[in-house]
């Protein structure tokens, strides 16, 4: 490992706020140095309660988050905010946005502001986001809450690199219903009806507890359902209970292994899928064999499910293509 990363690493350990901005673009951008530090920061990690915020674009995650930073601020916890915006291709307005909402905490030593944009990283912005968060957590950030905009697949997959996801909606948007249709509601452990000052809120919620007790939670925890006024930090209070009682419940029944089984299996079937589309790439380039076949397809001298074949027994060898043949039968 280089001098360099070496460095960045031990800065970030002894409590270099430099250090762990930099940690954080090196993640990021992901390859051989992303893999360096997280292989020398990891033992740090694993620590902190990741908080989930999630949610169509403006219902108020920011401030809700903001709020939320305030209270866990009273506990005197540490706590970094990531802002991940999965569809923006580069570092945008959006997140300039919420550092202006957010700078009342920016002066707070103990609290971390950031974001993340997909800049391309081959593994998508999830990836980044696990190895982000192990940063934070070597860091020694007791709280970590993430906050992506949207519902979608991708913003879904994010809000699982959580222990505890908050799911945010607004009265009179639609998106209850929306969140009910495409069963997302499954993937919140708290709702939050946010802008409780506007009409229909309570009819909202009173919807939402509906679906709830029709959609199957997988564990015993039964979402709580709070209206707030994240402006005002009205009923803040309350979702900052509900998610600490998350986070013991989790503790007491041994649900927080469990979680993190279903995340490591996640991160890791997406880390080989994009060292295998790396190492694909460089072969079609570089590999003779390969290139063989593929002027072999070209020429209708081999069909191309024959040709993946070979491809597939280049990249893994022997033992996956003797799996995939008595398994595919
Ligand atoms: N009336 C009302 N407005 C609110 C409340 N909370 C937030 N807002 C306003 O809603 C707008 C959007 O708030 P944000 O916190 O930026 O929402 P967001 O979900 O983070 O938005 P994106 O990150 O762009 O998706 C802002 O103008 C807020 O001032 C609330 O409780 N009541
Ligand atoms: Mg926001």
């Amino acid at each position: 490992m280089s001098r360099v990363l070496e460095d960045i690493g031990k800065k970030l350990l002894a409590g270099d706020k430099r250090a762990l901005a930099r940690a954080i673009t090196v993640v990021e951008a992901g390859g051989k140095p992303a893999t360096a530090l997280v292989k020398e920061l990891f033992n740090h990690s694993g620590k902190a309660h990741i908080i989930g915020v999630t949610g169509s674009p403006g219902v108020g995650k920011s401030t809700l988050v903001d709020a939320l930073v305030t209270e866990a601020r009273k506990e005197g916890k540490k706590v970094a905010v990531l802002a991940v915006d999965p569809s923006s291709p580069f570092t945008g307005g959006a997140i300039l946005g919420d550092r202006i909402r957010m700078q009342d905490h920016t002066l707070d030593k103990d609290v971390y502001i950031r974001s993340m944009a997909n800049r391309g990283h081959a593994g998508g912005v999830s990836l980044a986001t696990y190895d982000a968060i192990r940063m934070l957590e070597a860091f020694g950030f007791d709280v970590v809450i993430i906050e992506t905009v949207g519902v979608g697949q991708s913003e879904l997959a994010i809000a699982q690199t959580a222990d505890t996801t908050i799911l945010v909606l607004m009265p009179g948007s639609g998106d209850d219903i929306q969140a009910i249709k495409s069963g997302i509601m499954e993937i919140g452990d708290i709702f939050v009806v946010n802008k409780g000052d506007l009409p229909g809120a309570n009819k909202s919620a009173t919807e939402i507890i509906a679906s709830l007790e029709l959609a199957h939670h997988p564990t015993s925890w039964c979402p709580p359902v709070i209206v707030a006024i994240s402006e005002t930090g009205e009923g803040v209070d309350k979702i900052w209970q509900a998610v600490k009682d998350h986070g013991s419940f989790l503790n007491e029944n041994d649900q927080l292994n469990e979680r993190r089984k279903g995340k490591v299996k996640t991160e890791l079937a997406e880390m080989v899928a994009e060292i295998a589309r790396t190492n694909l790439e460089h072969s079609l380039e570089s590999s003779d064999e390969i290139k063989d076949a593929l002027s072999s397809v070209v020429a209708r001298k081999l069909d191309p499910h024959s040709a993946a074949e070979t491809i597939i027994r280049k990249l893994f060898g022997a033992a996956m293509e003797s799996e995939r043949t008595t398994n595919g039968v």
